[in-house]
């Protein structure tokens, strides 16, 4: 069929009419964002020829990956969180708030409700036998205060990648934890350094990369909610330096600011200091927050997680 079938102001009343804009009811508000997208789709299949077989295998696409629950994983993967991340930098800038750490996405695998300690905490149960990881830090607020019980609720994957929960082989709450910073705003964990996530083999989400010649890898990367009373919850990650995926990041999360340096510690003297027995990895990486502001752009974000069962 040729493109350009249809006029415009038919799409338009089409749209209208579906998003129920001649009815008095409804949310408003989804009312816009329906007709909008709703008309911008259609001119989109009808500028694209897009023909019936693919329109509905587009549709079974969606559905599978309902049903798989792989949302959360397609919408990093095609660049669209890291675009609202984008978008808070732009509206915060516009709001005159500068400085802090910066952020990037939260990603799908995220499990609220880990358990919380004091100053410092062991990630790792000791089931997994990667290279030991110390990482520790201060946060601060941008004026260079030190914030004391500021929340570092923190989380990351094993050597294979995978992150508790979402594996069944890994106990509740493994690799995840929530650190109460000591009264200097310090905080510091020991861990294992994670190796990076790998899109599932077969899932949706891979089936769609790799169709547009693209890898569904993440780089090594350790995940941050940083929060503090009367200061902007910060979402962050930092990245495991040297990762072959740290400038190829299939979520788009990799930040320049983000990459802290590790050392690798031989010294004997620091390795017996800390009850091991062979060489680790240490990262030092600092948190530092913007007050908040009253009118600013939100930076707590409603989303749904999983729940830990
Ligand atoms: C992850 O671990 C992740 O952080 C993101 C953004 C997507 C998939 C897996
Ligand atoms: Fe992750």
């Amino acid at each position: 069929m040729p493109a350009n079938l249809i006029k415009r102001d038919v799409v338009t009343a089409l749209a209208a009419r579906a998003a129920g804009l001649d009815q008095p009811a409804g949310d408003p508000r989804l009312k816009h964002v329906v007709n909008r997208l709703l008309a911008d789709l259609m001119v989109a299949i009808d500028e694209l020829d897009i023909s019936m077989d693919e329109f509905w295998r587009g549709i079974a696409y969606l559905t599978q990956a309902g049903k798989q629950n792989e949302f959360g994983l397609i919408v990093p993967g095609i660049v669209l969180e890291h675009f609202l991340d984008l978008r808070l930098d732009e509206a915060e800038r516009r709001a005159g708030l500068a400085g802090g750490t910066v952020r990037t996405i939260e990603g799908p695998l995220y499990i609220a409700g880990a358990p919380v300690s004091k100053g410092e905490a062991r990630l790792d149960d000791g089931t997994d036998d990667g290279e030991v990881l110390f990482m520790e830090g201060q946060v601060r607020g941008v004026s260079g205060e030190p914030i004391a019980g500021a929340v570092v609720d923190v989380w990351h994957a094993n050597t294979m990648g995978n992150y508790s929960h979402f594996d069944p082989t890994q106990a509740a709450f493994n690799l995840r934890r929530r650190i109460e910073t000591d009264k200097d705003g310090g905080y510091r964990f020991r861990s294992i350094v994670p190796n990076g996530y790998a899109c599932p083999p077969g899932s949706q989400t891979e089936k769609l990369l790799q169709a547009m010649g693209r890898h569904g890898n993440r780089p090594a990367h350790v995940h941050f909610f940083v929060s503090a009373p009367g200061y902007r919850k910060l979402t962050t990650q930092i990245n495991i330096d040297g990762d072959k995926y740290l400038h190829d990041d299939f979520a788009f999360g990799t930040r320049d600011e983000l990459i802290p340096r590790v050392d690798r510690i031989t010294d004997a003297g620091e390795i017996h200091k800390l009850g091991l027995n062979k060489a680790f990895a240490r990262i030092r990486f600092d948190f530092s927050l913007i007050k908040e502001v009253a009118g600013a752009p939100a930076t707590i974000v409603a989303r749904e997680h999983a729940e830990a069962a």
